[in-house]
C-alpha cells in the first residue's frame, strides 16, 4: 500500500454508508489480476484470465491517515466475485514487516481470512458486523467466496509494513475454490 504523506492536522471523521463505501478523498489502488502473478494455483488459466480482458481483482481505498509509526491508518478493500480456475478472487497477501496486529471488520459480502503462521493455517468466515483479528507475525489474505463484493474494514499500526515477498514463497498453506456447499478450503500444493 503506499503511503499517504499528509497527515491530517485535525482528528478524521470518516462516514461508512450502508454499501460499504469509507468516504475519503484519499486514492483507491486497483488490482487487476496481472498483477497477482503467482499467486493462483492454475497459472495456466491465470494466463487466459489476463489476455481475455484482465479482470479487476479488488480495490483499496486509503484514508488520509499515513502509514508512519504512532499513527492509526484505516482502508476498506473490495474484493470482486470471481474465481480463477474455481479459485475465488483474493488479495495478494502480506506479512506486516513489523510485529504488527491488525482488525478486520466485514462491511458487505461474505469472505474469509485466511492466516498462516508459516506452520499453522487458519480461516475466519467474514461477514457484515464479523470482526477478524489478525496477531502479529501471521500472514493474511482475503478471499470473497460469495456472489456478491465482498468489502472489509481493516485499521492497523501505521508501522507494520507489508511484505509480500514473503507469501509469493510461502503462499497460505490453504486455498480457497468453489464448491455445492459454497466453499471449499484444499491444500496448496508445493509452489513453484
Ligand atoms: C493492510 C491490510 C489491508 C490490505 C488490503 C489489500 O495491512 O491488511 O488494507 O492491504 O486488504 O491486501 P494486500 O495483501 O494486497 O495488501
Ligand atoms: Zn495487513
Amino acid at each position: 500500500m503506499p503511503t499517504v504523506l499528509e497527515c491530517p492536522p485535525e482528528p478524521l471523521r470518516v462516514v461508512v454508508s450502508p454499501d460499504g463505501m469509507v468516504d475519503t478523498a484519499a486514492p483507491t489502488l486497483v488490482r487487476r489480476i496481472s498483477e497477482l502473478e503467482g499467486l493462483y494455483e492454475d497459472g495456466q488459466a491465470w494466463t487466459q484470465l489476463v489476455a481475455a480482458g484482465d479482470p479487476v481483482v479488488y480495490t483499496v481505498q486509503s484514508s488520509p491517515v499515513p502509514e508512519v509509526e504512532h499513527e492509526l491508518p484505516l482502508s476498506t478493500t473490495t474484493i470482486l466475485p470471481g474465481t480463477c480456475a474455481g479459485e475465488f478472487f483474493m488479495t495478494k497477501g502480506h506479512q506486516h514487516v513489523n510485529p504488527e496486529g491488525e482488525i478486520y471488520l466485514g462491511l458487505s459480502g461474505v469472505g474469509g481470512l485466511l492466516l498462516f503462521d508459516g506452520g499453522t493455517s487458519r480461516w475466519i468466515d467474514m461477514a457484515p458486523g464479523v470482526i477478524g483479528y489478525i496477531p502479529p507475525v501471521w500472514a493474511h489474505r482475503s478471499v470473497n467466496v460469495g456472489t456478491e463484493p465482498y468489502r472489509f474494514l481493516a485499521v492497523y499500526p501505521g508501522r507494520a509494513g507489508h511484505d509480500y515477498q514473503w507469501v509469493l514463497g510461502n503462499g497460505l498453506g490453504l486455498r480457497a475454490f468453489g464448491a455445492r456447499s459454497g466453499f471449499e478450503l484444499r491444500p496448496q500444493r508445493a509452489l513453484r
